[in-house]
């Protein structure tokens, strides 16, 4: 029997729906007793664990989208639609990547609810982080991840049919405008819903009064908006990561659409850089904290390095009579100094904007909340200010460990 009608599930409606779903029967049992938790901690969704009471073995997480922002409230309706988006998403990204995948057992379009791999031996990264976990093959797993689910999806890779069929099927409006709005216009004016400390506000005030840096964003929301390079994951922040020290998964791509490969690189790039500015107070020891930065900096090169050696062979296979060396250069090097506009976006809507990151909010004494905020936003500012000048992944690092945190003001 499927379900006919969308409702919100719970942890006891959710059992019954497990037991409901043909495609879960070779899972659990038919009628056999389970058990179940709401687990989701982020913006948008519910999460739920549920597991079979009889060997707490087989288990499997259910992510349903609800129709409005969980954050919020009913407020802010959004649809439910993001669900089909992640299990298409989901799908291409277990073709090219499957070991950085979880598993989709299930999707239901009705009740617009996923039902995938339960990764019970593994951490959200950004919790890691906070602990100074290392987590030492993450950079070349996710240079993999990258290269190989943008190259394949780009033009670069697809006929020209597929190319577009696939850009109309991950249309994702209203999705991209959450990010149009959160990361590149609200954090630049004042509005409502920013959710900056009274702490950092001459340095908000000051960032959004410069006109140079506005007009930087602006070409960064260009081409966020207008450049349908390839099939990007949309929301790889380190929350999106789970990690251990043998695994790296990519999950909850609901923000997928045919958009610029720098937004994804980007984000992962920020959220590590949004690590190394939380531990200027998270670790007081100055060994120990030169030590996790050199691993979070030394993690920023070795993506991009696997990420560029990985996408060799998509070169390798282009018509290298309109794709001539200097083109392929070209692309690479406007990708890095993309990347960094990107990163650096990222990195002050978590400070300024609406939906921040444990990172940085979690640190309980304001003054020191302020002075890592303050060093993510002056991170943000030199590599979106240098951006155009960039010419390797190390001179992005060398812009990153130059800034220092500019809390208590002085100006
Ligand atoms: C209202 S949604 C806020 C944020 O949560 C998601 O994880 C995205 O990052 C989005 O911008
Ligand atoms: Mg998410």
């Amino acid at each position: 029997m499927t379900t006919q009608q969308y409702y919100s599930l719970t942890p006891e409606t959710v059992i019954t729906y497990v037991h409901q779903r043909p495609q879960l029967a070779g899972i659990f049992h038919p009628g056999e007793s389970l058990e179940a938790v709401e687990v989701g901690d982020g913006n948008l969704n519910l999460v739920f664990k549920v597991w079979a009471r009889a060997d707490h073995k087989r288990t499997v997480v259910i992510k349903q989208a609800l129709p409005y922002v969980r954050l919020v409230g009913d407020s802010w309706p959004l649809p439910t639609d993001r669900a089909r988006i992640e299990a298409a998403a989901l799908e291409i990204h277990a073709r090219f990547v499957p070991q950085h995948t979880p598993k989709v057992y299930d999707f239901d379009p009705v009740m617009f609810a996923i039902t995938m791999q339960h990764l019970d031996e593994h951490l959200i990264m950004r919790k890691g982080l906070i602990q100074g976990i290392k987590y030492p093959l993450f950079a070349r797993h996710i240079g993999l991840f990258l290269a190989r689910t943008l190259a394949n999806t780009s033009d670069l890779v697809l006929d020209y049919k597929t190319k577009k069929e696939e850009v109309a099927r991950f249309i994702n409006p209203e999705l991209c405008k959450i990010t149009e709005d959160l990361v590149f216009t609200e954090p630049y004016r004042q509005v409502e819903r920013n959710l900056f400390h009274k702490e950092l506000e001459p340095q908000v005030l000051a960032l959004q009064a410069d006109e140079a840096l506005r007009a930087e964003v602006a070409q960064m929301k260009e081409k966020f908006m207008t450049q349908a390079q390839c099939l990007v994951h949309g929301d790889l922040h380190t929350g999106s990561i789970m990690v251990n020290q043998t695994e790296t998964y990519a999950i909850d791509p609901e923000f997928a659409f045919y958009g610029p490969m720098a937004f994804d690189i980007g984000a992962v790039i920020a959220n590590l850089l949004l690590s190394y500015a939380s531990h200027e107070v998270r670790t007081p020891d100055p060994d120990k904290r030169a030590d996790f930065r050199q691993y979070l900096t030394a993690s920023i090169i070795e993506l991009w390095q696997v990420f560029s050696r990985e996408f060799q062979p998509v070169w390798d296979q282009v018509d290298p009579i309109n794709m001539p060396k200097a083109y392929q250069d070209g692309y690479m090097l406007r990708l890095l100094q993309d990347t960094a506009g990107m990163a650096a976006c990222k990195m002050m809507r978590r400070v300024i904007g609406l939906a921040g990151v444990e990172d940085i909010r979690g640190i309980q004494d304001v003054h020191e909340r302020a002075i890592a905020g303050s060093l993510a936003l002056n991170i943000a500012r030199a590599l979106i200010m240098n951006r155009g000048q960039v010419s390797s992944i190390d001179h992005i690092v060398e812009l990153a460990t130059a800034a220092r945190p500019t809390y208590p003001w002085t100006a």
